[in-house]
């Protein structure tokens, strides 16, 4: 018969780091709290959770590295708010932070969630960090935890 397996939600016992980006800080605590919020509900103990703020986006990559490569760190949840202004900067951190948090996560085998917003305007924003359109931080911080529960049943 076929095997079909699911990751639980069930993170007891996990240690979980969190990076977030002061760019927009507006939105950004607001998917931190979201994040915590819901690795506490899973059941990571509340002095299993690490963060570590960094200047923008573009910094989630590297810090989330030095996080990734500790022993005692599970899984990460890079979150982050990029809106596009005028310029084709925007574009620069998008791609290259998204692409950076890919690259460790492959690279230390860990689960690196991507909760990094990038939106036209700040409504937008605040519409996913804890607005009509959900909590994108709560999204990724399950996104990991979901990951892990994979990885244990492989
Ligand atoms: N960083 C963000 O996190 N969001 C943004 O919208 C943003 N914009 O628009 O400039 C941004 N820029 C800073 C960037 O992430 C770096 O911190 C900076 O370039 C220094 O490396």
């Amino acid at each position: 018969m076929s095997q079909v397996i699911h990751g639980s939600l069930d993170a007891s016992g996990r240690r979980v780091d969190v990076v977030v980006a002061r760019f927009n800080s507006l939105v950004t605590e607001r998917l931190l709290d979201g994040a915590v919020n819901a690795l506490e509900q899973h059941g990571v103990a509340s002095d299993a959770i690490r963060t570590v703020w960094v200047p923008g986006a573009f910094e989630l990559p590297l810090a989330s590295r030095w996080l990734a490569r500790e022993p005692d760190c599970d899984a990460v949840v890079a979150l982050g708010c990029v809106i596009r202004g005028s310029t084709s900067h925007y574009d620069y951190v998008c791609s290259e932070a998204s692409r950076g948090i890919l690259s460790v996560s492959l690279e230390t085998d860990k689960p690196v969630a991507f909760g990094l917003l990038t939106c036209e305007t700040l409504e937008q924003a605040m519409e996913r960090a804890g607005g009509a359109v959900g909590n994108k931080g709560a999204d990724a911080a399950m996104t990991a935890l979901e990951m892990l529960g994979i990885r244990s049943k492989l």
